[in-house]
Order: structure tokens, then sequence, then C-alpha cells
């Protein structure tokens, strides 16, 4: 029984700035450079020659809390994917599948406008868009990746059971099948398989 009561978390509260998307009190701060996530994007000429140019630069950060990795918890943490684009794609998430494939997420929107890009295992796909007020549903299954679509950071607060783990192995082998690019002045998706 004592063990049962020292599992029990003692209620807490964060603040979420809206406008920066930081997490106060976080205990982890995860910063992906593109200098380290170059490969996630279909034109590597693109990423090689930005990086040349213009230097390393903040493709996305995550704020999270650390809660214990079991069920019955919430995993919580603010994910910024900052503005910009390599070639006519625009900058986005590494994404993943959870380790236990049928836990789902909750992305509630902050701040700026972007994609959701989701994808099964099976080539099974959906795609919603996310903006401030809006929440997007990601079903167990689903890999998922965000992709800001706008001119300002791209923020939202993502929920998720505490025991889901993350798996970018698997879907780094193949990669997404579809990718956002600009396309007439607007984020069209197109299919990896139609680019030449
Ligand atoms: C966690 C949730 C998000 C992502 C964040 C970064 O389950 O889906 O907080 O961790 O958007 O993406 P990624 O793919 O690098 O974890
Ligand atoms: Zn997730």
């Amino acid at each position: 029984m004592e063990l049962e009561t020292e599992m029990i978390l003692h209620p807490f509260s964060v603040h979420l700035d809206p406008v920066s998307g930081i997490m106060d009190d976080a205990d982890n701060h995860i910063e992906r450079y593109l200098s380290k996530v170059a490969d996630i994007f279909y034109d590597k000429n693109a990423a090689d020659g930005m990086l040349k140019e213009n230097g390393d630069r903040l493709v996305y950060e995550v704020y999270e809390k650390k809660i214990p990795q079991r069920s019955g918890e919430l995993q919580f943490c603010s994910s910024i994917t900052h503005p910009g684009k390599i070639g006519d794609e625009y900058f986005m998430t590494k994404g993943h599948f959870h380790v236990r494939r049928d836990r789902a997420e909750i992305y509630f929107g902050i701040r700026g406008s972007g994609m959701i890009l989701m994808e099964k295992e099976n080539g099974e796909h959906a795609e919603e868009t996310l903006s401030p007020g809006s929440v997007v549903y990601v079903p167990g299954y689903f890999a998922h990746r965000s992709v800001n679509t706008g001119a300002e950071p791209f923020i939202f607060l993502a929920v998720y059971p505490g025991d889901s783990g993350h798996d970018y192995g698997a879907i780094e082998v193949n990669g997404f099948n579809r990718i956002v690019v600009l396309k007439n002045g607007r984020p069209e998706i197109i299919e990896k398989k139609n680019l030449g």
C-alpha cells in the first residue's frame, strides 16, 4: 500500500507562454538543429546549401515535464516549430510512432498555423490543419509529424498517455510518404512518389 501512495504524484501547474511556447519549470528542453535533422527534408542539396550559406538553424524545440512513464499518467509538452523552408518544403518535426502503437495523442493549437501529417504502417494516412484554439486528435497506430506552414512559430500543446514512448526508428527507415511544400503561394501536400 505504501508503494502505491508513493506513486501518486502531487498536483502541480506550469505556465506555458503562448507567444514563445516556453514552458516554465520544464524538466527537459529539446532543440533540433538543421544540421541534426537535415535528412528528413527531401531536397538534400537545398539543406546542404542552407547550412553552408546561412549556418545552422533551430528547426524546432520541445519543452516537457518529467512524468513517470506508466499507464494512468499523462505526458505533456509544448512543441515549437520555427518558420522556414528547405527549398520549397516547410520546416517540420522528425515525427514518430508511439512505442505502444495504440496510444493516442491530443494537439491543442496555441500560435501560428501548421499541418499534422499522420500515417499508418499500412500506408493509410490523414492530414489535419492546426491553428490557435483548434484540437487535433491523433489516434493510435498513426505516426505523426507537424509542419509549420505559416510565417510565425507554430506552437501547440501535446498530451499523450504516460506509457506511450517514442519510436523514431520505424518512420526514419522509409520516412513519411507525403511532404508539405509551398506551391502557387499556398501549402500543398505532395506524394513523394510523384516527385521528379
Ligand atoms: C510527443 C508529441 C510532440 C512531439 C514534438 C516533436 O508525443 O508528438 O510533442 O514530440 O512535436 O516532434 P518529434 O517527432 O521530434 O518528437
Ligand atoms: Zn507522439
